[in-house]
């Protein structure tokens, strides 16, 4: 990049991480205030001015005297105002319009292994398409014996299945290959979700439409206005490709791909097709513009990588993070995620010293394959400054590379599968930036 090219990032970055840092606590900060003046004047009784400690125990606070809204006073639940500032974001800069665009989860808000489904990132080329359930069609054909055009009913009496697998888009951290900074884990690791998926088995479909000798690709098109298009080898297809319709509980959101969507586990986002509308089986790749000009990792040698589907092992430290410091010096739960395209997490290491010196971490709760896993570490902290860092292992034996390896292998150019080990530095007032070390 040219020297006019860096000052760009570098000045671009620097309104982000400004913005990144400041809005979450000025937002919390206001919305507190907010949020006791609206409990003061919603409530019979003595108001409560600041300091006022008359609702703490051993008193009876005034919700406790008096009655609570009814059911279905909000007939979809959401969540306490309280939580008004757990939203996706949007760094404004990266996109030129919210049509082709991106936002990110806030990981540093959400606990356990499921993101919500108002906070699944989202990521379209041409906005969200409106689609009636009624009027959708899903069709397959090509190389097959029997070629049929699905309604939505017709999908769903198929047998479903359900199972819980992360999406995260390749570009994950791609904005810190050349070294760009973004000072918020909402940035630098948030197009990463995690659901339960409802669905039909892809192998399920070809079975009943009769996939003819010789064929080997899948290609999935998509029915909103940017028709994306990608090319699914045959073997993904019968492996453990999805075409669901539901996540956590309910259907999808529009903008997940109401009514249907394809679901590559483990693969980068962008094969998991949404508003999905035609499954065509052929006997070699498409090369579509989303896997030759978009989605290819382009190497130091000026050659490109192709057909990069696996989202290899990576992990974070979601606790602490800029967005959630420590405070005082004292006992902490360190928290974070890991997860593998290949398969199950095996073991998380944490580091307080920049990688020097290594320790096991202890996996919380489900470990499930191809699935986002929260790891823990108990730390006294002694106010001392530090650089953290997780690393995880999967499955297979691969494990997470530092970020001087992988710009070894890959050159600064890539803009995808950027899964180094992430450093966050802690300072002595448990303040935590982003920083990038050997
Ligand atoms: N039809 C269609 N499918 C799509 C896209 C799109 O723009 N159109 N974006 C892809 C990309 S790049 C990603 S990373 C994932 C994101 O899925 P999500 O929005 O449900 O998080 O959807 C993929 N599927
Ligand atoms: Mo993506």
């Amino acid at each position: 990049m040219s020297k006019a090219g860096h000052d760009r990032v570098a000045d671009l970055l620097g309104k982000v991480a400004d913005a990144a840092s400041r809005v979450p606590r000025e937002d919390r900060r206001n919305f507190l205030k907010r949020g006791l003046a609206l409990a003061g004047a919603a409530v019979a009784g003595p108001a409560m001015a600041a300091g006022d400690e008359s609702f703490l125990p051993p008193n009876i606070p005034p919700w406790t005297r008096s009655l609570g809204r009814g059911v279905v006073t909000v007939p979809y639940g959401m969540p306490s105002a309280h939580e008004a500032d757990v939203i996706r974001r949007t760094v404004p800069w990266l996109t030129a319009s919210n049509i082709s665009s991106i936002s990110f989860t806030p990981l540093p808000e959400l606990f356990g292994i499921i993101t919500p489904n108002g906070l699944v990132f989202e990521r379209y080329h041409a906005g969200v398409p409106e689609i009636d359930p009624a009027e959708h069609r899903l069709m397959i054909h090509g190389m097959v014996d029997r070629p049929i055009v699905l309604t939505m009913e017709d999908l769903m009496r198929f047998p479903s299945v359900s199972v819980i697998r992360f999406i995260e888009c390749p570009a994950n951290g791609g904005m810190e290959w050349r070294g760009a900074q973004m000072e918020a884990l909402q940035f630098t690791h948030g197009m990463l979700s995690c659901c339960e998926w409802t669905g039909v088995p892809l192998s399920v479909l070809l079975e009943e439409v009769g996939v003819k000798r010789g064929a080997s690709w899948v290609l999935a098109e998509g029915a909103d206005g940017a028709a994306m298009t990608r090319s699914i080898p045959m073997e993904k297809a019968l492996d453990d490709s999805l075409v669901v319709y539901a996540q956590n509980g309910e259907a999808l959101r529009p903008e997940q791909g109401y009514p249907v969507r394809l679901l590559n586990p483990g693969w980068e986002g962008n094969t998991s097709v949404k508003w999905l509308r035609r499954l065509e089986v052929g006997d070699q790749p498409w090369y579509q513009r989303e896997e030759t000009s978009k989605y290819t990792d382009l190497m130091p040698d000026g050659r490109a990588r192709k057909f990069t589907f696996v989202q290899e092992t990576n992990s974070v430290i979601t606790f602490p993070c800029p967005e959630r410091p420590f405070t005082t010096p004292g006992r902490y739960e360190i928290q974070g995620l890991a997860w593998s395209g290949r398969g199950r997490i095996r073991r998380v290491d944490v580091s307080l010293d920049g990688g020097v010196n290594w320790q096991e971490a202890r996996l919380k709760g489900l470990v499930l394959p191809k699935a986002l896993t929260r790891f823990s570490f108990m730390w006294d902290w002694d106010g001392s400054p530090a650089l953290l860092q997780s690393r995880s292992m999967d499955e297979t034996g691969y494990v997470q590379p530092t970020l001087t390896q992988l710009r070894a292998v890959r050159g600064v150019e890539s803009i995808y599968h950027k899964n180094a080990i992430h450093t966050w530095r802690l300072d002595q007032t448990g303040g935590v930036t982003n920083v990038q070390i050997d």
